[in-house]
Parts: C-alpha cells; structure tokens; sequence
C-alpha cells in the first residue's frame, strides 16, 4: 500500500513531514495541494481534514492530519531514531508539543501579518506584531539556553523535535523573525542545514515554491 502524504511545497509544516520521511528513506507518494488557489478548502480536502489544512498523510484506512502526528506515525512505522527510545522519547515529545503551543504559533502569526495579510493588501498591525517579537523573544531566549551545550534539541542525534522547532525558518527570511539574536539557536540551525541533506532540499523546494508564487502577486522578498 502505497502512503500518500499530501501537501504544497511552500507550507513549512508540510516541508517537516517531507523531511521526515525523506531522512527515514519512507517512500510515498506527494499528492499536491495548491494552498494559494484554495485547494485545502475545497469539500474533498476537507473531508480528509476538517480544518482545511496540510499536511495529511493517508495510508490505506489511516488518515492523519497534523504534522507532528504524522512524524510520530511514520517513526513508529519505522521504529526510525528519529523518534527514540526510553528518556529521550519524552524529551523529544517534549519539545514537540513545546514547539507548537509556544513557538510555531508566533511563526504563523507573523507570516499571516508579514505575508497573508501583504497578499490581500491589508497593514500589518503593529501592536500584534509587538506582542508576536516579544513573545518570540522570551521564548526564544529559553531554546537558546537550552541548545548553549547541545548539538540537537535532545542531545547527540536528530530526532523529530529539531524538524518542529526548526519549522519557522522555513519562513524566516520572508517574516524577518529575530532569530539572527540567539547564537545558539542560530548554530544548531547550520547544524541541521550541514547535517540533515533532507531538511537543506526541502528548504531549496520551499523557497523556489514561495519565490515563484509571490512573484505572480507582485511581492518579492
Ligand atoms: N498545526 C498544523 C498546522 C498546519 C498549517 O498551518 N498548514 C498551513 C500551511 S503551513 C495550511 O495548510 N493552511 C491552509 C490554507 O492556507 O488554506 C500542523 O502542524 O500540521
């Protein structure tokens, strides 16, 4: 059975499935999804994921929404390190669940102020901007601590928790986020660029896909 994985190559939660199951060797089909003509709201999308959203990840009767699910499934499908045993799998989930409730959130924000709402013609407001910089700040302060003596987010390996917390440079050079303020941060992203092929060729993937469709809004970065 063949495991479909749908997605747009811009979205930077579909780009950490993708590097996920890249770097574990998990082959699967790519089912496009053109986020900018609307194609994750029609009904049949929405069938398959209520919220509107990618990615999804069908395999026979098993649908799944939400990036991270799908990692942890395809992990487990593995028994890939990514995910690893003991101790380090509930720091890795640690982070995991970190990486979503405190700091994709103000990634995603900031790209709907920067770029969604650059795309309708509408301001960025700036007292959501502030309140978006500053909570990045604080929390960005603690990664930034917590990677001061680390190679990865758990330790020695890669494991899905650095695809996660990694997710919004995947943005970054279009939403100005101010990462370039935390050394440490800022190294264990080169790291993963040097180390993990997967996570590079999807960035390339990414970028030429965002490039190309901003341009035909007359937005360049
Ligand atoms: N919490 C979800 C977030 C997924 C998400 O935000 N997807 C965006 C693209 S990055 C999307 O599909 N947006 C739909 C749209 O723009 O219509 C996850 O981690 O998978």
């Amino acid at each position: 059975m063949t495991i479909s994985i749908y997605g747009d190559t811009g979205s930077g939660s579909f780009r950490r499935v993708l590097t996920a199951a890249r770097h574990m060797g998990i082959s699967f089909e790519h089912v496009p999804v053109d986020l900018l003509k609307g194609e994750s709201q029609t009904p049949e999308f929405r069938a398959l994921n209520p919220t509107g959203m990618v990615p999804v990840l069908v395999d026979g009767d098993i649908v799944i929404s939400e990036a991270s699910a799908i990692n942890i499934y395809l992990a487990e499908k593995i028994d890939s390190p990514l995910l690893p045993k003991g101790a380090a799998r509930y720091e890795t989930l640690k982070w995991m669940f970190w990486g979503a409730e405190h700091w994709r959130v103000f990634s995603a924000y900031l790209f709907n102020e920067r770029i969604g709402k650059r795309v309708k013609g509408i301001a960025e407001d700036p007292t959501m901007v502030a309140f978006i910089l500053e909570s990045t700040r604080t929390n960005a302060a603690v990664l930034n601590q917590h990677l001061a003596d680390k190679k990865f987010i758990v330790g020695n390996e890669v494991t899905l928790a650095d695809f996660d917390v990694a997710a919004p440079f995947s943005q970054m050079a279009r939403t100005k986020l101010p990462y370039d303020e935390f050394p440490h941060i800022m190294a264990w992203h080169q790291r993963l660029v040097d180390e993990v092929p997967a996570w590079k060729e999807t960035k390339e993937l990414l970028d030429q896909r965002m490039d190309t469709a901003f341009a035909a809004f007359g937005i360049t970065f």
